[in-house]
């Protein structure tokens, strides 16, 4: 009896929190566009159901984006909001020459406190161990894991500068808690690609919370002692 009350105690606490984004009913919760302002939702052949398709996009990477200065979920404070976890699924329907081996990258954006000045903004990224989706290849899921509660640059991530005035020793800690941009960027960003046409479709866009380690760790403590005390 007490052990059906621990875990009921238990399972709201560690529960996901979660905003996905699955492009039903014609709703774009994160404002999400390659940027090229031809892009919209289509209903079918997405994963499952509608999703989101941008068929001439001319790059040398594409790059999926929250609208710059919208009012995403994907962005704010990630580390006040928990977050440690974000997924996305890609299907590659054409491109010119070839997209292979490209990894995809998640890319967070800080615009320095100058949201209008482009020239101080900079970025933080990861590269996914997966390459993007090959054309035929159909669906393709991605999720990144991160601690958004290190005081210092995770490991694997690095940073990026975007303009001449973009600070020398970007913080971390500044970036983590104000996000301005989410992008999932199609490739290397410290590598030069040459300019395609792509034509992506994405789906299940998604933001994750979980408790922060320390919780459960106590947790943890907490159900060791109440089960040793079974014992007794
Ligand atoms: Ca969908
Ligand atoms: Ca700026």
């Amino acid at each position: 009896m007490r052990k059906v009350l621990i875990l009921g105690a238990i399972l709201p606490i560690t529960a996901v929190a979660q905003v996905i984004d699955t492009f039903e009913n014609g709703v774009n919760i994160g404002s999400w566009s390659f940027g090229t302002g031809g892009g919209g939702i289509v209903n079918t052949g997405g994963n499952p159901g509608a999703y989101w398709r941008e068929g001439q996009i001319d790059s040398f990477a594409p790059q999926a984006r929250t609208e710059w200065g919208s009012s995403s979920p994907f962005v704010g404070d990630y580390r006040g909001n928990g977050v440690s976890q974000i997924s996305v699924d890609f299907q590659l329907y054409h491109v010119d020459f070839s997209a292979a081996e490209r990894p995809l990258t998640l890319l967070l954006v800080e615009d320095n406190g100058t949201p209008n000045d482009f020239d101080d903004d900079w970025g933080a990224f990861v590269k996914h161990t997966e390459f993007v989706p090959q054309v035929g290849e159909g669906w393709k899921s991605f999720t990144f894991d991160f601690d958004s509660n290190s005081a210092i640059l995770p490991t694997g991530w690095l940073t990026v500068p975007f303009g001449p005035n973009s600070p020398q020793n970007p913080d971390w800690n500044s970036l983590i808690t104000d996000v301005d941009q989410l992008r999932f960027f199609w490739g290397d960003p410290e590598l030069f690609y040459i300019f395609q046409m792509f034509d992506i479709g994405m789906d299940n866009v998604a933001i994750n919370a979980v408790p922060e380690p320390g919780t459960l760790a106590a947790l943890g403590v907490g159900m060791a002692v109440l089960l040793l005390r079974r014992r007794l």
